[in-house]
């Protein structure tokens, strides 16, 4: 694979929902009715709502920001904080159990990537803010029970103080790998996302999903629909794609040179 050595290759950052799944609309979004209902709370957030929401990172952060907007009287529960972590840890056990169940694929062109870049014995990362039990739940049920040990690092939730677009979780991943970000690259879907990545050094590419086709992605390497696989090309939103239409080790190679 031809690389500029200066900046080769050495490992690749997934960020999780909307780029490896589109997990939110259809999963993380009714596990989160599910959770309210099961707790006896009238809140319904539908797609739309939700599409709003998403700007806040994080399922708690989300759930307060939601109160404070939408339900300010909730605000003023005892134990508040503890509350909400009991809500999102049912919210969660929802989530997990819709992605058990098999219900959320992952998105083209990331099952054909992971595993080229693993025969290239080049490192996987994740780099997400959702919980970790989200990401280990996602990856045994679409790429088997010990895909989980594939990835050199899982960085996912609350194991940083600060969610993206704080750069936290992608510094804390570099830190972890041991790899300058000039030898990664990320792979993201959203404006918080890229904010945070590119904060953390980082080249990215973003294929953009349902919720974040509209966000200002200036700074990405590259916009694409999606990974592409050799059958269903992606197609390129914003940059240069060199005439490439999967994105492959070479190509992410070539982004980084
Ligand atoms: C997306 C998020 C997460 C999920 C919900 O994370 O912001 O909060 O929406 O998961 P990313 P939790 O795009 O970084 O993968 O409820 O577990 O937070
Ligand atoms: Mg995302």
């Amino acid at each position: 694979m031809k690389t500029d050595m200066n900046n080769e290759i050495r490992a690749v950052l997934f960020d999780v929902d909307g780029t490896l799944a589109d997990t939110e609309r259809d999963g993380h979004r009714p596990a989160f009715n599910a959770a309210f209902a099961e707790l006896g709370l009238t809140w319904d957030w539908d797609a739309e709502l939700y599409g709003k929401l998403l700007t806040i990172t994080g399922g708690k952060e989300r759930i307060r920001h939601y109160m404070e907007k939408y339900a300010p009287d909730e605000l003023r529960r005892n134990g508040l904080n503890d509350w909400i972590a009991g809500l999102h840890k049912t919210k969660t056990r929802h989530f997990v159990a819709l992605l058990d169940r098999g219900e959320i694929p992952l998105r083209p062109g990331v099952v054909r990537l992971i595993h080229q870049l693993r025969e290239a014995k080049i490192k996987i990362a994740i780099a997400t803010t959702t919980s970790p039990e989200n990401v280990t739940a996602l990856l045994k049920s679409t790429l088997g029970e010990r895909s989980p040990d594939w990835f050199s690092v899982i960085g996912a939730g609350d194991i940083v103080p600060g969610k993206k677009p704080a750069s936290d979780i992608y510094l804390w991943v570099l830190d972890q790998l041991g790899l300058p970000a000039r030898h990664c690259i990320a792979v993201e879907d959203s404006e918080n996302g890229l904010i945070a990545a590119l904060a953390a050094g980082l080249n990215t590419v973003i294929t953009v999903s349902d919720y974040t086709r509209h966000q200002n992605f200036n700074g990405a390497a590259l916009v694409l629909s999606n990974l592409g696989e050799p059958t269903q090309p992606f197609a390129v939103l914003a940059g240069n794609a060199q005439g490439r239409r999967w994105v492959d080790a070479e190509m992410l190679a070539e982004l980084n040179s």
